[in-house]
């Protein structure tokens, strides 16, 4: 009698972890975080699904920086999703090898 107990305490603790390892594996990801990723707007900076002051502040941090400096290539934060490094050369919005003003201005456009 206490074996047929044991046995089903371990079925009913087996199937609860199947439970739990398949909602996890099955349930979406939280808003989607990888689709989110692959529609960001560059303008988001920090990946925080919104182009607001904050992604300002980050362009703001490396003003002045061009391509060919050192610092072009690096990594000046990390973005709020997915643990991703930003790039001081992820600022440069316009693409013009230089990170200044007109990027700050493209982010002020967008909000
Ligand atoms: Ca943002
Ligand atoms: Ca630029």
């Amino acid at each position: 009698m206490k074996n047929i107990i044991v046995v089903i305490v371990l079925i009913v603790f087996f199937a609860f972890v199947v439970v739990m390892i398949s909602t996890k594996l099955l349930a979406p990801s939280p808003s989607g975080p990888s689709q989110q990723s692959q529609e960001r707007n560059p303008k988001d900076i920090n990946w925080d699904g919104k182009i607001d002051a904050l992604d300002a502040n980050i362009v703001s941090s490396v003003l002045g920086c061009k391509k060919s400096d050192p610092c072009w290539n690096k990594v000046i934060g990390k973005t709020v999703t997915g643990d991703n490094p930003i790039y001081a050369s992820d600022c440069d919005l316009n693409h013009d090898g230089v990170i200044d003003q007109k990027d700050i201005q493209l982010i002020s456009n967008n909000q």
